[in-house]
């Protein structure tokens, strides 16, 4: 169909038939394309607004004079659709003529009125429950729409577009297989007929791609491999005669975004595999953690930027891509930004990738056996979080970012689980400024090396807080012109984890809080203006909309896996008429690691994985006499182990699902074991 344009255009143009009014329109949804390009109204029709993902909203109604006014529309729950201890609720709903359409952690997605809460429709996906290939929690970061359609991609390697008005299924692709190692949590972009995604498994030695499919068929158009095949561009950052490069990660863990002008389209992609062991892939390792341009119609490549190279941290470019146009030296420029995991804003030219404020390369400590780069990129300007760890009792090496390690564990901050992970980062044309969400967290890096198999786990390494080490999280206003703070809340819990935020032309940034507050904060002043608590953990990112002049803000409440908050199922929207009060506060989040809760006496049989709390250890902390032998059972659905943190002590190794295995404890003393796959699941045995 888009190549029709191409060839009828110049045919009209011979016939000397072509005027400006006559020129056939081949836009296939030329109202959503409209709104994609527009700034965000009434509608809010693609996971980040519109195309440049800024997240910011031109609706005022809601403003810093009476946002103190704000009270509950409506809240509803989603019928225990992504409900427990495995999910993390990430999605932002959209919105469009008065409905709103939204995905939870299952995969599920509903449609409802937008303005009573009501559920018109509802879509089970069905996935698997077995699907051992999640990395990071069961999530789904969003939906799309266009053509009657609303779509979405799932867990087992599906994207799927379903009819808006009944939800039922009109196609589903599956891009991948998730035995493979794949899954798709990001939300997809749609724009001209075409619809993008990207794919998970960086952490199992999958190739990572983008994946653009025919929206109306769903018949696969085209792959851009974010690993470059042999004589591909990038392919001289591996080491020449290997297939390193078919294994080494590099997912693209969310949404694009695409400017029309330029017809380019953006994306940030994941770490290198395996994460933490670059010995055998020495070089650069391109397109690991890097912000690439493709041709949005063809999936040609145009250009890369790479953030951090020969990535051995984990060090992911997780958060989506944000456009913007700016004024530089007088000069009118369009930029693109992201944040990192590393804690710094990346700002580029969105032309050709050039950096717009200055990134230096600069000279770091080296490591051959990691096979490290000599040097790496340090964007000019502030990080948001600390980029040092703190000395920790029982650890002899405390680093900087950027610090090699081999097999004895060295702390390192931030950590790959740290600075902006999954959040999206929105942006104010009126402030000028980008709000960046990030986890304050140190990790104990080790390379203990892992062979491939197809499917399972290869990480190379370990990645674990140490126990009752802090942490926390930040909240930047970093200005756009000169990358630097100007202003910062430390949070008191970790927010960079897949929360989020979003701006508006009434001067205030809407943002949630895994204790369960939803807070309002001056975006100019960063001063909190209001808060409200929901009752669920309430870490999405929200969004803005208007239905018959009432303007509204909804966030969906059920927790994040990642960053420790209470779970749930719920909606809740928020306008001046309101009349809902806030509920009781859920428990918050922990902030030191390590195992918490009682001290059971003498339990002998630990279930891993139980009561639908996935990343967990039940009890999490028993007291048992020496020559006891534990079971551990693993009750989740994914495969588990329980590990001594005093490396090489005792493992149960790999357990599968309803697997036991058993452990006797023979001398008296702490132990503390964490699951290796999951380095945030904890569990302490008191021997006596
Ligand atoms: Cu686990």
């Amino acid at each position: 169909m888009r190549s029709c344009t191409r060839l009828i255009v110049p045919t009209l143009l011979a016939l000397g038939l072509l005027s400006l009014k006559s020129v056939p329109t081949f836009a296939a949804d030329p109202e959503i394309d409209r709104l994609l390009r527009s700034s965000i109204a009434k509608d809010w029709v693609t996971n980040g607004g519109n195309l440049t993902n800024q997240r910011y909203s031109t609706l005022s109604q809601i403003n810093t004079t009476n946002v103190k006014q704000l009270k509950g529309a409506w809240m509803t729950r989603l019928k225990g659709s992504g409900l427990g201890g495995k999910y993390s609720f990430e999605a932002s709903p959209l919105v469009k003529d008065g409905i709103m359409y939204v995905v939870t952690g299952n995969d599920d997605a509903f449609a409802l009125n937008a303005r009573t809460g009501e559920i018109l429709w509802e879509y089970w996906s069905g996935i698997d429950q077995k699907i051992s290939t999640v990395c990071c929690g069961w999530v789904n970061r969003g939906l799309a729409m266009g053509e009657g359609l609303v779509f979405l991609g799932q867990l087992d390697g599906n994207v799927v577009a379903l009819d808006m008005k009944t939800g039922n299924v009109a196609w589903k692709t599956p891009i991948e297989k998730w035995d493979n190692g794949y899954g798709v949590t990001s939300a997809p972009l749609y724009y001209d007929g075409i619809v993008y995604s990207g794919i998970t498994g960086g952490e199992f030695g999958v190739r990572g791609r983008l994946t653009a499919l025919d929206a109306r068929t769903g018949a696969i158009l085209w792959r851009w491999y974010t690993l470059p095949g042999a004589e591909e561009v990038g392919s001289n950052t591996w080491p020449a005669g290997t297939d390193h490069a078919m294994r080494g990660g590099a997912s693209i863990w969310n949404t694009p975004a695409l400017d029309p002008d330029l017809g380019l389209i953006y994306f940030a992609v994941g770490n290198c595999g395996p994460d933490y062991d670059g010995s055998m892939r020495e070089g650069d390792n391109l397109f690991c953690t890097s912000l690439v341009a493709l041709n949005a119609k063809t999936g040609e490549y145009v250009w890369h930027f790479q953030q951090v190279h020969h990535d051995i941290w984990d060090y992911d470019a997780a958060s989506p891509v944000v456009l913007f146009d700016t004024v530089i030296n007088g000069e009118p420029r369009k930029g693109i930004a992201e944040a990192g995991r590393t804690g710094w804003v990346y700002i580029l030219d969105r032309t050709n990738g050039k950096p717009l404020i200055g990134i230096e390369e600069r000279p770091v400590p080296q490591d051959p056996r990691q096979k490290t780069a000599k040097t790496q990129p340090y964007p000019i300007g502030d990080a948001t979080v600390p980029q040092c760890a703190e000395k920790l009792p029982g650890f002899d090496n405390a680093g900087c970012i950027f610090e090699p390690f081999w097999e004895t564990p060295v702390l390192i901050q931030p950590s790959g689980v740290g600075g902006t992970n999954w959040s999206p980062m929105p942006f104010s044309p009126d402030t000028g400024y980008f709000y960046v969400p990030g986890t304050v967290r140190t990790s104990t890096f080790a390379r203990t090396g892992d062979k491939y198999e197809r499917g399972l786990r290869y990480v190379g390494g370990t990645q674990a807080a140490p126990i009752e080490s802090p942490m926390s999280g930040t909240f930047t206003a970093i200005d756009s012109k000169t990358n630097k703070i100007a202003w910062q809340h430390k949070t008191p819990y970790r927010i960079g984890g897949g929360g989020g935020s979003t701006v508006t032309a009434g001067g205030l940034v809407f943002r949630g809080e895994p204790d369960g507050n939803f807070l309002a904060l001056d975006a100019k002043s960063g001063q909190e203006l209001w808060r409200f608590q929901t009752g669920f953990g309430a870490d999405a990112p929200p969004v803005v909309y208007e239905v018959d002049g009432e303007q509204f803000v909804a966030i969906a409440t059920g927790g994040n896996q990642i960053q420790g908050s209470a779970y749930g199922d719920a909606v809740w929207v928020f306008s001046l008429k309101g009349r809902l009060s806030p509920l009781w506060p859920p428990p918050p989040p922990q902030t030191v690691a390590g195992p918490v809760g009682p001290i059971t006496e003498g339990a002998n049989s630990i279930k891993i994985g139980g009561n639908n709390v996935e990343y967990s250890f039940g009890p999490p902390r028993t007291r048992i006499k020496a020559g006891t032998t534990v079971t551990f059972t693993n009750g989740g659905d994914i495969p588990h182990d329980a590990t001594s943190l005093k490396q090489g002590e005792w493992t149960t190794g790999t357990l599968a699902k309803g697997e036991s295995k058993t452990v006797t404890f023979s001398k008296p003393g702490l132990q503390y074991y964490m699951c290796t796959p999951h380095p945030w699941m904890y569990g302490q045995i008191i021997v006596e």
